[in-house]
């Protein structure tokens, strides 16, 4: 098969994880008999500084020729003390979506056995946690109207969704809840927010068509609670893009790290795979980053992109070959973990 993949590293550690995740392209390509070509765009502050703009035409044009697009990480410290810059590398990320269309953010929740350890919530509670989120990605706060009124004095944010930004997203749970275990957790806030009141009625209305798959509809602060009680009730999960932003950063826990959680962005058009964690500008540089996320999200593009299913778990099957040879990150290392398997960046790569 023959690819065309644009790898977006854009800032902090993304250079470094999306390195690994490239090798493992290459890989599987020399190992199935595949072809892929690459290219390389910029996003974020890294493309701020070069060209003054987080998401430049050039990069958004390669991105709509691309097959699928291997992504890193945006952000950078000095926007997050400076409240008033205009441009932010998040700007990026924002627009590549709305322009991708890519509205639905599926990052699965895949605890590996072997890191039972690495997590600080209780093994009994952990052990067999397996959820898949979608975050709707195009609307909601994120979207909304903002504002400063009252001389910079009062902001306001617009939550906002239409009945077709809810309906699409939900369907496409609905369908993934089909292939695994048909269980549907709705996440919202309707006791509050009238758009959540509008995002339960569209579930409601759309269930009747699944009756295979068994719904609950859960608050955002209860979900957020029961994720860390009982991560096992879930199977998938299907939110707003704010609760599925905060809830997935906290579910990250039930996976060990951050550094272990892949995403996929998909939509009407191209892919975008890349790990949920940030630019992590602390550990810049210092190779010491987990790159197993940016490797499952390789994963995650092969066989959602490609339909390379073989090939996708080949990939799985890796790294859980490496965590069972004891091989850690530092961010994944436990009290029995030999200092001698703490692995940097690109060692773990290696492996
Ligand atoms: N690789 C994910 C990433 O770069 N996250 C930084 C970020 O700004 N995230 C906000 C969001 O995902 O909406």
């Amino acid at each position: 098969m023959k690819k065309h993949i644009l790898v977006v590293p854009g800032d902090g550690i993304g250079a470094e994880v999306t390195t690994v995740g490239k090798q493992v392209l290459e890989a599987i390509a020399r190992k199935f008999g595949h072809e892929f070509t690459y290219d390389e765009a910029l996003i974020g502050h890294v493309a701020i500084e070069a060209t003054g703009s987080p998401l430049p035409g050039e990069t958004l044009t390669k991105m709509r020729a691309a097959d699928a697009i291997l992504f890193g990480a945006v952000g950078h410290p000095k926007y997050d003390n400076d409240p008033t810059a205009k441009v932010r590398p998040e700007q990026g990320l924002l627009q590549m979506r709305k322009e991708l269309g890519l509205y639905a953010n599926l990052r699965p929740i895949k605890l590996f056995d072997e890191l039972l350890d690495a997590s600080s919530i209780k093994p009994e509670i952990l052990r067999g946690a397996d959820i898949l989120f979608f975050r709707e990605l195009t609307g909601d706060v994120y979207f909304g109207k903002r504002e400063r009124l009252d001389e910079g004095n009062t902001a306001y944010d617009t939550m906002i969704y239409s009945k077709y930004e809810v309906e699409r997203i939900v369907r496409k749970a609905f369908e993934a809840a089909r292939t695994r275990n048909k269980r549907l957790c709705s996440v919202d806030k309707a006791n509050v927010l009238e758009s959540s009141r509008l995002w339960r009625e569209v579930v409601q209305a759309i269930a009747p068509e699944y009756a295979d798959v068994e719904v609950e509809h859960q608050f955002i602060d209860a979900a957020a609670m029961l994720l860390i009680k009982d991560p096992k009730r879930f199977d998938v999960v299907v939110t707003g893009n704010l609760f599925g932003d905060i809830l997935t950063d906290e579910a990250s826990q039930i996976a060990g790290s951050m550094g272990m959680l892949a995403s996929a962005s998909v939509g009407d058009n191209t892919g975008v795979y890349e790990p949920i964690h940030g630019s992590a500008h602390d550990i810049t540089g210092k190779g010491v980053a987990n790159p197993l996320a940016s490797v499952l999200s390789v994963a995650l593009m092969l066989d959602i992109s490609f339909g390379l299913k073989a090939e996708a778990e080949a990939v799985v099957g890796a790294v859980d070959a490496v965590l069972k040879a004891g091989y850690r990150t530092r961010d994944i290392a436990g009290p029995t973990t030999q200092p001698e398997h703490v692995l940097g960046t690109d060692a773990m790569g290696q492996q």
